[in-house]
């Protein structure tokens, strides 16, 4: 079965033109874009995408930032999608992100990390919710479906 999930390329990422090499990974990976948005969010939209760390010391810091400057927001579609995207995307500051992610091979920032993705299939639905109404998001299938996702067993 499909799985969504939200990906935000965020205000460092497009301030610093790598918007299309990250839709690129996404891209190239077989990951179906079923919708997108850019857009300046307010500050309370970032509080209620990041409402789980609420009270935390960095919270203030990564309202500010979401809500700094334009940011592209997407779902994605494929089987696995969740996790596939996290993994993609590296571990949460630069610095330590593995080469050969996204947050690994493009920053070595700590809270300037270029990328959101959901972490589990509740967050994909709440967080998908904020962004997008259910007619935003397009059904449709990829013309290399069968090649993509073939499976030989
Ligand atoms: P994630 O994006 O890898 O899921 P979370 O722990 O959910 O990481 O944190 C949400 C976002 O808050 C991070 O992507 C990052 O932008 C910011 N953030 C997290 N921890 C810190 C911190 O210690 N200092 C500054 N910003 C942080
Ligand atoms: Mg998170």
């Amino acid at each position: 079965m499909a799985e969504r999930t939200l990906i935000i390329i965020k205000p460092d990422a497009i301030q610093r033109h790598l918007a299309g090499e990250i839709i690129s990974r996404f891209e190239k990976k077989g990951v179906k874009l079923v919708a997108a948005k850019f857009m300046q969010i307010s500050e309370e939209l970032a509080g209620q995408l990041y409402s789980v760390h609420r009270g935390k010391a960095f919270f203030e810091g990564v309202v500010k930032y979401l809500a700094s400057a334009p940011l592209l927001v997407m779902v994605w579609e494929a089987e696995g999608v969740i996790d596939m995207a996290r993994r993609m995307m590296g571990a949460t500051f630069g610095y330590e992100a593995e080469a050969g992610t996204i947050r690994g091979d493009f920053g070595c920032s700590r809270g300037y990390n270029l990328v959101h993705g959901s972490d589990s299939p509740e967050s994909a639905g709440r967080e998908i919710k904020l962004f997008f109404s259910a007619d935003e998001i397009v059904d449709y299938t990829l013309a290399d479906a069968d090649w993509l996702y073939g499976k030989n067993d």
